[in-house]
Parts: structure tokens; sequence; C-alpha cells
């Protein structure tokens, strides 16, 4: 069998933590039982356990009241495929895709608070983009944290691409610079910046991000391409208020430009999937910002990376 059931199975897996409470859980409340409203009070509780978000749980739960008030509705297998069949619909058929340039190199700018999951979503991209065949470069902008220059050239050396670095506590911005440079005089395809864990609340290292991103932009038309937010999928409400903080910071960092370039964040990684039993976490991303996620992380390793498909996602979770 082919590509799709393999890419399944492992999506699969990767949500069995949110599958094996959420889904089951839900399962077991719903499956042969006839609804009442103590039912309905325990499925709220459950999606926004499962990190659904307010504002999609009473969207779902007022309809699911409402029907059954009106005696549309009165078995627990209709609210699962009533849950099932929103829940895919949650996403419009927005761009999935990574952009790419008109002319090479491409640079995705990879963003996110310490710890998020950075560096290792950029060597599973860098992977992917490898096994398109495309040459790929790596910046190590993260001149901050001690060891994280290191951890890149470390998978820089495992997939064998080139990573482009400065000193420990040097200027982000001016290895941005250097990588460009070495990225358009290589042939390279993509280039991939990393960058310093920022706090979104921390003011100056929020400049240094938009300085970073307006270092690359004057060396290659249209970059950065596509900036990428990762965020930990088991960080919660964290996770959620840092999208927004994140897009309003990125978004800054051209003011008044009126190029067609993408403003601010233009996807999502979210990473640790696999690592949380509120995979819900998804939906509720999708409630604070249009921003599509683009990829789920759900592993520690290069090949632990999905495409985010709603339709497969949400099939992967309620599959028994
Ligand atoms: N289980 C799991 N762990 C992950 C995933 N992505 C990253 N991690 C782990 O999260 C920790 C922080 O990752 P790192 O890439 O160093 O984060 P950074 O500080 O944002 O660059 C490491 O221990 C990673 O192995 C994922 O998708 N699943
Ligand atoms: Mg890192």
């Amino acid at each position: 069998m082919g590509l799709f059931s393999a890419i399944t199975a492992k999506l699969k897996g990767g949500l069995a933590k949110t599958r094996e409470v959420f889904v089951s859980g839900l399962r077991s409340l719903l499956l042969g039982r006839k609804l009442d409203e103590a039912t309905i009070a325990e499925i709220r509780r459950r999606l926004i356990e499962a990190d659904v978000g307010v504002k999609t749980t009473d969207r779902f739960v007022t309809r699911i009241e409402e029907d059954f008030r009106a005696g549309k509705i009165d078995r627990g297998e209709q609210v699962l495929d009533y849950l099932k069949s929103e829940l895919k619909a949650m996403w419009p058929a927005q761009d999935r895709e990574l952009r790419f340039a008109v002319q090479k190199p491409t640079v995705i700018l990879v963003t996110g608070v310490n710890g998020a999951g950075k560096t290792t979503s950029i060597s599973k991209l860098a992977k992917q983009l490898q096994s398109r065949g495309l040459k790929v470069m790596l910046g190590a902008c993260d001149t901050f944290r001690a060891g994280a220059v290191r951890q890149l050239e470390i998978w820089g050396e495992r997939l064998g691409i080139d990573v482009i670095k400065g000193q420990q506590g040097g200027d982000p911005a001016a290895v941005a610079f250097d990588a460009c440079q070495a990225a358009k005089s290589r042939g390279v395809d993509v280039l991939i910046l990393d960058t310093a864990g920022r706090l979104q609340t921390q003011d100056p290292l929020m400049r240094q991000l938009t300085k970073i991103r307006s270092v690359v932009g004057k060396q290659i038309p249209g970059g950065p391409h596509e900036v990428l937010l990762v965020l930990d999928a088991t960080a919660g409400q964290n996770a959620l208020r840092q999208a927004e903080e994140f897009n309003k910071a990125i978004a800054a960092g051209n003011p008044g430009d009126s190029s067609d370039k993408p403003q601010g964040v233009t996807g999502i990684f979210l990473a640790k999937l696999d690592g949380t039993a509120r995979g819900g976490i998804v939906v509720a991303v999708r409630e604070v910002t249009s921003i599509p996620v683009k990829f789920v992380g759900i592993g520690e390793t290069p090949d632990d990376v999905q495409p985010f498909d709603p339709e497969q996602f949400v099939d992967a979770l309620f599959e028994q």
C-alpha cells in the first residue's frame, strides 16, 4: 500500500494521546447512549479540557443543545458525527503549502519562544525539502542561548546541510545577513533561519526579530517568503497568546511596505502534538488567528512531521 496509509498510520500514532483521552472519552460517553442535559454538560467539559477553545466549544454545544431540545437529535452517535463534521469544517481551503520565491533562494524565518521546538522543527522541514531535491542551507541566528548553534550544526551534519553561524552572543541580524549572502553565492534553493527564543513580552528581543526580518528583505527580494511560528502544543493558552503577539511583532517589521510580501506570520508549525492529550489546541489556534497551521510535529526525529490536512487530521483523531 502506498504513501497515504503510511502517513495516516504515523499521524494516528502521533495523535494517540489525544485520541485515547479525549476521543475515547467522548466515545464511551456517547456511543449507545441517549442524550440528556447532563451528558451535554459533560461534552462541554471534555471539549474545554482538550483545549478546543471556549468560543468553538460554545458554538458546538449551543447547537447540540438546540437540536436536542428541538427533538432533532437524541442519540450520542449523532453528536459524535456532528462534532466530526464540524471539526473538519473549521479550516477553510487556505493555502497550507510553503511559499516559495519566484527566484531562489526562498527564505524561511522560523520563530517562537525558547523550547517551543524551533530547531527540531527546522530539521524536519530541512529533511522534507531535501527529499524534494532542493538544496537547503541553515542560518544559526539563535546566538542568544548557549548550545543553540551547536544543536543546529549537529542537525546540519546529520542531514548533510551547510550551517552558517556567527559568534555566541553576537548579532543575530549579522548572521542573517551572512546567511543570505552565502545562500545566494552557493545557489541554495531554500535558506532556513533559526532565531533566538523570544519571549513575546520582551520588547527588545521582539525588535531584534523585526531587524532580522528587514535585513533579509534587503538582501533577498521578497524575503522572508515564509515566517513560520513554532508553537508548543503542550503549552495550551500560552501558545495561543504567543500566536497573537508574534503576529503583531513580525507584521510591525515592515511598516508601510506595500509590496506583495506576506506580512506577519505566514504559517504555524504546531510542534509536540504527540506529547499532549489536548490536541484540540489546533482548533483553538484557528479560533484566535486565521494564520494557517501548515505542519504538525509528532515526535523528536526529523521524520516526525506531517503537513496539516484538516480532513486527515480529524479522521486520524476519530479513527478507532
Ligand atoms: N515529542 C516531541 N518533542 C519535540 C517535538 N519538537 C520538538 N521537541 C522537543 O522539544 C525540545 C525543545 O526543542 P528545540 O527544537 O530545541 O526548541 P527551540 O528552543 O525552540 O529550538 C527538545 O527536547 C525536542 O526534542 C515534537 O514534535 N514532539
Ligand atoms: Mg533552538
